[in-house]
């Protein structure tokens, strides 16, 4: 009993299991995924079938005036008006794809189209029909009517990994899910036409929208979207390959900057674009460092893409700044300012470090053939799940 993140336990335990499945052949992986996928089915029983984010993962039966029965679910409590976060709903695809297909399960999709789960095709469809603001997605959608509650932007938190999961459906899908590069494509359009800017300084960088007005910034979330927009340009035509890689690499560039303009060499939570602040927390709130990986995986895509030296460079920069600010007589811990050379330590291991942060340094120095991009795809915590190359039906 308690409450399960819909999203978490998707992209942290059902990606680990499967990866763990597909790496080592052993079933109990496979069946435990299965079974957990099963337990998150009731969070889809909503009006349009968007699910609700949060979901009570007990045993049947249990309930009591304390605990709430299984399989309830209900929005965030911080979510306005009872929303549905399109970076949760948006993260669904690619493990829900692979429990179609190792359950051949109508619950997970519809037999007709067996390659394309049930709920995933609702969210599309839903998506599809609502009315997008300058063709940019917001982040708050009511399960209930399906319209967006509010006009916040982001390709960091809250938004970040719904268009990582539209690019890599179409390539786990050995690039025959069109909807979902198509749906990539119009959304990357929109981004680069009203959110990408350049500073004062030169430096470019993806604002936030609100409500038609951009606020400066960049959360260290938003890194991991360099690596993404490399690995999209890489299948584009001509005239777009260049231009997407040139904005990966400027993105890049400017999440590294975050980091070389601290005194630890590691970077904060956000970094802003007013008031003569480049590339430079601003508020006390956003100085932080909790051992995210986003700008050590662009670093990874990047260097797989292009290498260009550079990249491994700046990721030895990172290794020995973890070493040198986080590395603590357990393990290793974030830290509370990345502007003072003696931060002080937040006490907290996050489980992405181990996940995503160490497993993307690792893949940056070893050869590229190890868990090949021609072979995998990285859910959005790193867990490796393979390419179809056979059978996927559109
Ligand atoms: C990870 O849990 C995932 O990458 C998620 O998509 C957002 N970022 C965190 C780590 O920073």
């Amino acid at each position: 009993n308690g409450e399960a993140s819909l999203f978490e336990v998707n992209i942290r335990y059902i990606g680990g299991l499967l990866a763990t499945y597909y790496l080592t052949g052993e079933e109990v992986f496979k069946s435990k995924a299965l079974e957990l996928g099963e337990k998150l089915l009731p969070a889809f029983n909503t009006p349009t079938g968007i699910p609700r984010g949060v979901i009570n993962l007990g045993r049947q039966g249990t309930r009591s005036l304390s605990s709430p029965c299984s399989g309830m679910s209900w929005s965030w409590g911080w979510a306005s008006a009872g929303s549905s976060i399109l970076a949760e709903f948006g993260t669904l695809h690619l493990e829900f794809l692979h429990l179609s297909a190792l359950s051949g399960n109508p619950v997970f999709a519809e037999k007709a189209t067996l390659s394309l789960p049930l709920q995933v095709l609702n969210i599309r469809r839903v998506l599809s029909r609502v009315e997008k603001p300058q063709g940019l997605y917001p982040n708050f959608l009511s399960p209930v009517t399906g319209s967006w509650v509010q006009h916040h932007v982001s390709i960091g938190g809250l938004g970040d990994s719904f268009y990582e999961y539209l690019i890599k459906s179409w390539l786990m899908s050995d690039k025959k899910d069109s909807e979902a590069k198509k749906m990539y494509d119009d959304a990357l359009e929109a981004i680069e036409k009203h959110l990408v800017k350049k500073s004062a300084g030169g430096l470019t960088y993806i604002a936030e929208w609100r409500g038609g007005i951009l606020d400066h910034k960049m959360g260290h979330l938003a890194c991991f979207s360099g690596g993404m927009i490399a690995l999209g340009a890489e299948h584009a035509g001509h005239e777009r390959r260049q231009r997407h890689m040139e904005l990966a690499a400027e993105i890049t560039n400017t999440c590294h900057e975050s980091y070389a303009r601290s005194d630890t060499k590691l970077g904060p939570e956000a970094f802003r674009f007013d008031a003569g602040s480049e590339a430079m927390a601003t508020r006390l709130s956003e100085r932080y460092y909790i051992l995210r990986p986003e700008v050590v995986e662009s670093y990874m895509y990047l260097w797989r893409l292009t290498h260009d030296p550079k990249y491994r460079h700046w990721g030895w920069e990172v290794v020995k700044a973890l070493e040198k600010h986080c590395r603590v007589e357990a393990g290793f811990s974030g830290i509370r300012d990345v502007y003072t050379t003696t931060p002080s330590h937040d006490n907290m291991q996050q489980s992405f470090f181990l996940a995503e942060t160490l497993k993307y340094l690792y893949l940056l120095f070893c050869e590229d053939d190890v868990l090949s991009l021609e072979d995998w795809v990285f859910n959005t915590e790193a867990h490796p799940l393979p390419i179809n190359h056979t059978d996927f039906k559109a």
